[in-house]
């Protein structure tokens, strides 16, 4: 199976982890974050993780393929409930990390920005409107 990411993506962090739970072996393909045509063509739409899987058919969303992955065995291990303190961290977190961690991402060492054009294509996208000047 192949996994196609972005490696600064926390919605991947949470597919990848499952693979690693379970110890199986899965391929991690990061795409060009400016390659619109991979992610359309398997998901009908720009966005990661991707799913894989070995009879060619792809799966988006990271807790459906938390789910796929963990229930592939027979013997899923996240059994137990969720934790609402976790949820609610999560949603006040929320409030601010989209705004102070593009900014840094656009600036690190990421495969998916190997080249300029990817690194620039981030950056435009997460840009907060108010740093548009009028024109
Ligand atoms: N609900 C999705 C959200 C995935 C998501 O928003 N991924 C971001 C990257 S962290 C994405 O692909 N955004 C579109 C883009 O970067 O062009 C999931 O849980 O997998």
């Amino acid at each position: 199976m192949k996994l196609y990411i972005y490696d600064h993506c926390p919605f991947y962090v949470k597919a990848r982890m499952i693979f690693g739970l379970k110890n199986l072996p899965v391929e991690l393909v990061v795409m060009l974050n400016d390659d619109e045509a991979t992610p359309k063509k398997l998901i009908g739409q720009k966005m990661a993780p991707v799913l894989q899987k070995d009879d060619g058919s792809a799966m988006a969303e990271s807790l459906s393929i938390v789910r796929f992955i963990d229930k592939s065995d027979g013997e899923p291990l996240l059994t137990g409930k969720t934790n609402p303190a976790i949820t609610d961290w999560l949603r006040r977190v929320n409030g601010y990390v989209n705004k102070l961690l593009p900014p840094r991402i656009a600036d690190a060492a990421f495969a998916e920005f190997a080249t300029p054009q990817a690194r620039d294509y981030f950056a435009a996208k997460k840009r907060p409107l108010s740093a548009i000047s009028p024109s």
